[in-house]
């Protein structure tokens, strides 16, 4: 597996934990075959998510030294507000603590009963901000992007029919907003083309709808387009990234991606109205307009993060890091979610293990999998995260998809570590079919991922 070199070397270094065949299975029983119950100390490999899980440079720490924590117009804050300004383009820039605070002052603040929201495909926490606001949260993704053999370039595009049916059906009057989330998590990582992007924004204006960004992962968004999309190949990062934003009218932002620090986030829009409502929000359940439930220290890493985060070296050694492990597992047979999106590996649970029905979580057992062979923590995206009981009939409803998301940290593992990955990965898959179901003995009432205790069938 060969990428190009990372553009940095290592100054800090944090053990790993070294843990025994017999010790994993011990500490997978006592967390109840819950990967989220297990102690990170315990955990080889961390690809559980890639947010706020991102390593500082040396620029960034020093940063958090000159941290001003006045409580009212910290320094800090008018350097991340000129940052995100130049950056993002866009009048008013909210702070916040993270994305799911920014999606719930934009919400609670224009979606209510009767309202509709779009998106290519809403993040869980997008999602739950809509519908806890009593909206109806509505994914208009291609549909290239539900096959997960599908090869397209711009898998997280938007529908445009689909967008636009919507909105006549529902009523453009019942639409507060469109999103678009770059690159599209949910989908797989996957980009959106700028062509998609000034398209869509040409439909919205025909009803007069905003657009806002869930940018969470905007610069890696930004080099597939340089990459894939023509006219692009000459421009930088940086160009290309006040072009997209420049087609909408505010986004929001986990800073914890993109954003290159461990906690963070904020919320732009050009509407002075919207942008006086939110801050008054603000103020009743983060802070003040100038720190936002943050640190001055924490406003300075963001303000350097994002600069840093559209390096064209960095993003080229980010993605390709990436798209290799993908390529490795495809190359070996490994049935994967094609093309590697920008920050994780997603494994097709079904395809892998085709002898575990969907009842019996595949995605599951093959997150237990790969901890119990190299101390590999995934994360699982089917059954038991998404499926739900009917309440109608009381019968499990499963989702189209079952797959274990490996979300690979930024500037954190080494190429040497995504060789052990793909080696542990591949040797699971040779002894695939001794991996059996596991069936549920605990879960909560909602999000049971997080909490359910499992056991696996047949001992
Ligand atoms: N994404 C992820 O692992 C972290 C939370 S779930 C373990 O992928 C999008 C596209 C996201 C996202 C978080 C958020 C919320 C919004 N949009 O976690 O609240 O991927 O900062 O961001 C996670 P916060």
């Amino acid at each position: 597996m060969r990428y190009p070199m990372e553009p940095y070397r290592i100054k800090v270094i944090e053990s790993i934990a070294d843990t025994t065949p017999d010790e994993r299975r011990r500490i997978l029983e006592e967390a109840g075959f819950n990967l989220f119950a297990v102690s990170a100390d315990k955990v080889t490999i961390d690809l559980l998510t890639d947010s706020g899980t991102s390593a500082m440079s040396d620029r960034q720490w020093a940063g958090l030294m000159v941290g001003d924590e006045s409580y009212a117009g910290s320094r800090n804050y008018y350097h991340f507000e000129e940052t995100v300004r130049e950056i993002f383009g866009y009048k008013y820039v909210i702070p916040a603590h993270q994305g799911r605070v920014a999606e719930n002052l934009l919400f609670s603040t224009v979606v209510g009963k009767g309202s509709f929201v779009p998106n290519n495909i809403h993040f869980d926490t997008t999602r739950a901000n809509v519908e806890h606001n009593f909206g109806r949260a509505v994914d208009c993704v291609i549909d290239a992007a539900l096959h997960p053999t599908a090869d397209h370039p711009f898998k997280g595009n938007m529908d445009l029919r689909k967008l636009e049916a919507l909105i006549r059906e529902r009523g453009a009057e019942n639409i507060p907003l469109c999103l678009m989330t770059i690159t599209n998590n949910s989908g797989g990582g996957q980009p959106v083309s700028m062509e998609n992007i000034k398209s869509t924004r040409k439909l919205l204006d025909q009803y007069n709808i905003p657009l806002y960004f869930d940018a969470c992962r905007f610069a890696e968004n930004c080099y597939f387009i340089k990459k894939r999309e023509a006219g692009y190949e000459n421009r930088s990062m940086l160009s290309i990234a006040r072009e997209i934003f420049s087609y909408g009218d505010g986004c929001t932002m986990s800073a914890k991606k993109d954003g290159l620090v461990n906690i963070g986030g904020f919320l732009c829009s050009n509407n002075h109205d919207l942008a006086t409502s939110i801050t008054n929000l603000l103020i009743l359940v983060e802070g003040f307009p100038t720190y936002g439930g943050l640190a001055g220290r924490d406003l300075e890493a963001i303000a350097i993060g994002l600069k840093e985060v559209l390096d064209e070296r960095y993003l080229e050694s980010r993605i390709s890091q990436v798209r290799c492990l993908g390529e490795e597992l495809d190359s070996r047979g490994v049935p994967i979610l094609k093309p590697p999106g920008g920050h994780a590996i997603y494994l097709d649970a079904r395809a892998f293990l085709p002898h575990i029905p969907q009842e019996q979580f595949p995605a599951q057992a093959l997150a237990c999998a790969l901890y119990l062979e190299g101390g590999i923590r995934g994360v699982e995206i089917g059954g038991l995260m998404f499926g739900h009981k009917d309440p109608a009939t009381g019968k499990e409803v499963f989702p189209e998809l079952e797959m274990v998301r490996l979300a690979v940290p930024r500037r954190v593992y080494t190429s040497a570590h995504i060789e052990f990955v793909a080696e542990t990965i591949c040797s699971v898959f040779r002894d695939r079919d001794a991996i059996r179901g596991y069936e549920i003995v605990y879960e909560a009432p909602v999000l049971r991922h997080f909490t359910a205790r499992m056991r696996p069938i047949d001992g």
